[in-house]
């Protein structure tokens, strides 16, 4: 590690099955600074409640999406990589910081306000302070760089306020951290609805491509996607759906955009679907193979979380422990 590491600290829920726009808005990132920087990941569980869960199914996404990342290259020798709920040091903080945070600034949330809008029979109080439990996983590291996809943004930037107002109350208290946001995969839509971002908790299967699906089921998918009515592969803002495929296609094979425009010149929009589906059923073929290989391994993969867990408690416990000196609680 130089000089010029910084620490990284990002999280995703275990709310389903982890999906394409996950792992090019979020989790590529995640691979590859591991290489420069001292990396923090978890799986956040904690926040996966704000949604009712099946306790089976929850547990079972867990430990997939722990397997998964692995497979994806999340390497426990370079990171630390653990479940939220196994450090209290989260929830502890999280408590703290909603006493710092408004009532107004949590209102204005987008994920908020659409997630409750999806869950009208359960908007919980978990699911409105839910930023603020985002807020206090960043923190507790003293992060510097926090890599998320777009959808994340409000939530980093309302991370940047509370921690300048507590650093202002109580002084320098906290790193402010700083989004770390691909150019190119920040926002991967749904196949079905190319006005919404792509989602794994999204009903409708067709919309979203997770990274364990059948190639068959790839190949489906893209072949399904929805797109206009013209037939020119050409990026255009006004034309979604072709214009999602062609990120995706961009993501995947690292080619700019006039380069998949040449490339796919004269032929129709069903040739492209079919190169894409081919193309993104390769690229997951190996992380699969490595994926049904770790999720065999449960004692490796429980060997794995817990000693990051460990090393997690530390090393937020002495920014937790400096929160409570400065706020005034008796040790
Ligand atoms: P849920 O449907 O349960 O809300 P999600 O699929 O939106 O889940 P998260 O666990 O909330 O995924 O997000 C994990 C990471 O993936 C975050 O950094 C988020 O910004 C990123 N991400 C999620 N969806 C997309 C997307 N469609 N395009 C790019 N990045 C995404
Ligand atoms: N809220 C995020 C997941 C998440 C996260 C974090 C991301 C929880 N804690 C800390 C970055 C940093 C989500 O739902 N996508």
């Amino acid at each position: 590690m130089d000089s010029f590491a910084k620490t990284v600290f990002s999280a995703i829920q275990p709310s389903g099955t982890i999906t394409i726009g996950n792992y090019f808005g979020a989790i590529k990132n995640w691979v590859e600074l591991q290489n420069k920087h001292n990396c923090i990941f978890a799986l956040a569980d904690l926040h996966t409640i704000t949604v009712m869960q099946d306790p089976a199914k929850l547990k079972r996404n867990t430990l997939e999406a722990y397997a998964l990342l692995l497979a994806c290259g999340i390497n426990v020798e370079k990171s630390l990589f653990f479940i939220q709920s196994h450090v209290n040091t989260h929830a502890q903080l999280s408590w703290i910081l909603d006493c710092y945070t408004q009532f107004g600034e949590l209102s204005r949330m987008t994920q908020f306000k659409d997630k409750s809008k999806k869950h009208v029979d359960n908007i919980n109080c978990g699911l409105f302070s839910y930023p603020v439990l985002m807020v206090a996983d960043i923190l507790l590291y003293q992060a510097d760089m926090v890599p998320i996809g777009l959808d994340q943004k409000q939530h980093l930037e309302l991370t940047r306020t509370v921690a300048e107002r507590f650093n202002f109350l109580y002084g320098e208290t906290f790193k402010v951290p700083e989004a770390y946001i691909p150019k190119n995969g920040a926002r991967i839509m749904s196949l079905q609805d190319p006005c919404k971002k792509m989602s794994k908790s999204d009903e409708n299967l067709n919309s979203w491509v997770a990274i364990l699906d059948s190639s068959d089921n790839i190949i489906k998918k893209f072949k399904r996607a929805v797109t206009d009515s013209e037939s020119c592969v050409r990026y255009d803002e006004s034309k979604p759906g072709i214009s999602n495929l062609i990120t995706i296609y961009s993501c995947a094979t690292g080619k700019s955009f006039d380069e998949i425009e040449k490339e796919f010149d004269g032929v129709g929009y069903g040739i492209f679907k079919e190169a894409i589906g081919e193309c993104i059923a390769e690229n997951l073929s190996a992380v699969q193979h490595r994926f049904s290989e770790f999720i065999q391994d449960k004692s490796y993969l429980e060997k794995c979380y817990k000693e990051s867990a460990e090393r997690a408690l530390c090393l937020s416990d002495k920014t937790l422990k400096n929160v409570i000196e400065k706020i005034g609680f008796v040790k």
